[in-house]
């Protein structure tokens, strides 16, 4: 199946033109309002790839200025159909497909992500969560409540108002079309701050939402930095909501910013440290390499990534040689090679904090069954993909979210002690189960404290399945139905009837 997608795939672009690197605000490029720029690098090689304009306080004030102007009662984006809002945003996913080759060359470009998945996975999925929420535009509706007699009562929905998206490197376009499309679908306008690491896409989208049609100011790109960009717009009184994904240490910080100004609604989503529970009845190579996948993928950078396998006695000794064995078999080398499996992490500070827990992790006692170290002879950021066993539930890499490229496997002997290692944890994002009974199926799958449960498989997701986190994973429901409650108020009404003589 593999090899049919890759002929299918054409190559990346090479040398690409980088066409836009100013703030979008209001549907035009514009320089921030001190001139200042930043730059972006390409990962795979350390190497400055061109600089941008960097928003700060000034310029998150036009950017949520513009938004709230596209909000006011009676504006083009408010008198805009609902049918008409979902026809914009098939629009959008329209564009998308036709840039799909430029869009997927740049994603891997800035963010040295596999140019493989971005074109054949990622922006289509992108695509289809687009259009998914563009469906909901006329669907999504209040009822009619039973009340006392001579009275009438129904509730609307009504957006929410100016919503601020803050969102993290290792999926930039993933992260914006999940933020965007449930917000735009319910009538809301947004003010997007992408990454600092990675602020090519959101960009280049900005102009796809100009050319779709939108009118100005509904949806505005402001790349810059968490502590200034990030935090002028968590901290803005004038924002009615923040929708963020990325470290659970932010997390805390944006939910103290609501508190301490506005208390605009907040939803989090802030990784994990997933168990992904591999029995002994479950069919062996295909658990060792969903395993594998549900640790590597994206060069370990994924917050529902099964960074705890837990791995029945049984078959233990025979699943760890198997898993380093499959670790060391992947081709590491540039993300926009075709036969690239493990791309580079996504900077020196991120590879750096890797090694870090590695070598913390040897210290407190574990043993690492293959790779452990960088990738030497290369200016990119790449980690040998590695393997760690002889790991206990108090050891920091256990506990914490390594972000990389480390496939930690931990032995177990039956469901209850599985199910209770797999719950000691603070986080609570995803979780998986692999075997052939049904019963232990069942028993982790309602057991464990996790938003999302994969049986049998990993990283299955889609449009219409919500995703979020237990515990300190977050609060808030992304993607599906659940989403579009993110997203809006509910106004009760109630009336009184005048029915003289009834
Ligand atoms: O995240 P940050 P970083 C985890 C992962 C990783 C760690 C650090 O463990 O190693 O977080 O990554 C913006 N106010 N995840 O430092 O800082 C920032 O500009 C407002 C898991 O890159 O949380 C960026 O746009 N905004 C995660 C976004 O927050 C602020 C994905 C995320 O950056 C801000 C990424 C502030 N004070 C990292 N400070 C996941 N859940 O998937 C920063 N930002």
């Amino acid at each position: 199946l593999i090899i049919t997608i890759m002929d299918k795939i054409p190559p990346a672009i090479p040398n690409l033109e980088i066409k836009y690197t100013k703030l979008f605000i209001n549907n035009e490029f514009v320089d921030s309002k001190d001139g200042s720029t930043f730059p972006t690098e390409n990962p795979a090689t350390g190497k400055e790839i061109c600089r941008v304009s960097e928003a700060k306080a000034a310029d998150i004030d036009a950017a949520v200025a513009a938004a709230r102007k596209a909000f006011q009662p009676g504006s083009p984006w408010r008198k805009t159909e609902p049918k008409q809002r979902g026809i914009l945003l098939n629009k959008l996913a329209d564009l998308m497909q036709r840039d799909l080759h430029y869009l997927a060359s740049l994603e891997s470009l800035d963010a040295g992500k596999l140019y493989s998945s971005c074109y054949a996975l990622e922006i289509q999925a992108c695509i289809d969560v687009i259009r998914y929420f563009a469906g909901w535009a006329d669907k999504d509706h209040g009822s009619t409540l039973p009340m006392d007699d001579g009275f009438f009562a129904y509730t609307r929905h009504e957006p929410v108002g100016v919503c601020g998206g803050i969102i993290p490197w290792n999926f930039p376009l993933t992260m914006f079309s999940w933020k965007l499309a449930p917000c735009i679908a319910m009538g809301n306008v947004l003010v997007m701050k992408p990454a600092e690491l990675t602020p090519l896409t959101a960009l280049y989208l900005g102009s796809l939402i100009k050319e779709a049609g939108f009118p100005p100011g509904v949806v505005n790109v402001v790349p810059g930095y968490g502590k200034t960009a990030g935090s002028a717009l968590s901290r803005h009184m004038d924002v009615d909501k923040i929708a963020f994904t990325g470290s659970a240490l932010v997390g805390r910080q944006i939910q103290k910013d609501s508190a301490e100004t506005n208390l605009k609604r907040v939803t989090l989503e802030l990784g994990g440290k997933s168990p992904n529970i591999v029995f002994a009845d479950a069919n062996l190579d295909y658990a060792v390499e969903m395993a594998h996948i549900a640790v590597f993928s994206n060069s370990g950078q994924i917050c529902c990534a099964g960074t705890r396998t837990y791995v029945q006695e049984d078959i233990y000794d025979t699943f760890v040689k198997k898993s380093v064995e499959r670790a060391k078999k992947g081709n590491i080398g540039s993300p926009s090679s075709l036969t690239t499996e493990y791309g580079p992490q996504i900077s020196k500070l991120q590879k750096d904090k890797i090694l870090k827990y590695l070598e913390g992790g040897v210290k407190e006692g574990c043993k690492i069954e293959c790779g452990g170290v960088q990738v030497e002879g290369n200016n990119g950021h790449y980690i040998q993909p590695t393997v760690i066993t002889g790991l206990t539930d108090e050891m920091t890499v256990t506990k914490e979210e390594i972000f990389g490229p480390v496939q930690q496997i931990y032995k177990f002997k039956d469901v209850s002690e599985v199910l209770k290692k797999a719950n000691n944890t603070r986080y609570g994002l995803a979780a998986a189960v692999f075997t052939n009974d049904l019963n232990k199926a069942m028993t982790i799958s309602n057991g464990v404290e996790a938003g999302t449960v994969w049986v049998n498989c990993y990283y299955k997701m889609g449009p219409t399945l919500p995703f979020g986190g237990y515990k300190e994973s977050g609060f808030g429901r992304e993607l599906g139905q659940y989403a579009l409650h993110e997203y809006t108020e509910v106004k009760t009404v109630a009336m009184k009837i005048n029915a003289p003589g009834l």
